[in-house]
């Protein structure tokens, strides 16, 4: 099992939750120039991260990695309670963090994307802070009497640490959102998340660039 990842992406969730399933497993730490090469646009023709290479399976897609990694190690429980309602809750918080939240970041990492006036960059990436804080009062919102987005402990909350972990580097304020700090001071206090954390920046610390 190899984890294809680069520092502070969203590959860092499936990092954390390999830590957490604590089998053995490598990582191929790439860049942002590395995942747009030949040799590596050929086994992910995407050219992003996370990929995981499972045998001769090769995995692309946060949520898809997120869901094989909980369903190949059943007995972590980062699936739910075993039921199918258990499972369509933390996909419905996968799914959020995935195509709401994540995306939110986009006009701020990569405004040329979306305008070609560089002048225009800065008022864009103000308004997509706007949508980010919106949807962290929600997820705090969900905090608010659980220690997990589902109650139980998940392969979604590797990915929310990850998008708090943006929205710090990024300037999206939420330090008024206690549940959230809270959960982010959790998992930086977690040892498995410590352990990703400085295998791929070298430290763990909470003031890490995303
Ligand atoms: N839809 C993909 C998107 C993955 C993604 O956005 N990866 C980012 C890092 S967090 C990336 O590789 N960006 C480089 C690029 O878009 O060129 C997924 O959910 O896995």
């Amino acid at each position: 099992m190899k984890l294809y990842y680069f520092p502070g992406a969203c590959s860092l969730a499936g990092h954390i939750v390999l830590e957490w399933i604590a089998r053995p497993y490598e990582t191929v730490r790439m860049s942002l120039e590395s995942i747009k090469t030949p040799d590596y646009l050929a086994i992910n023709p995407g050219g992003t991260v996370p990929l995981l290479k499972h045998d001769d399976f090769l995995l692309t897609e946060n949520v898809a990695i997120l869901g094989y990694l909980g369903d190949l190690n059943p007995e972590a429980g980062l699936l739910g309670d075993g039921s199918a309602k258990g499972r369509a809750d933390v996909m419905r918080w996968l799914a959020f963090l995935n195509s709401d939240v994540h995306k939110a970041f986009k006009p701020i990492f990569v405004p040329g994307r979306f305008l070609d006036d560089a002048a225009a960059a800065g008022p864009l990436a103000e308004k997509a802070r706007g949508h980010v804080r919106h949807y962290l009062e929600r997820l705090d919102a969900q905090l608010r009497d659980r220690e997990w987005l589902t109650g139980e402990r998940s392969v979604a909350d590797p990915y929310l640490f990850v998008l708090l972990r943006w929205a710090k580097a990024k300037g999206v304020d939420f330090s008024d959102l206690s549940h959230l700090m809270a959960f982010r001071e959790r998992m930086y206090g977690d040892p498995a998340v410590q352990r990703a954390l400085t295998a791929e920046e070298g430290h763990a610390s909470a003031g890490a660039p995303a």
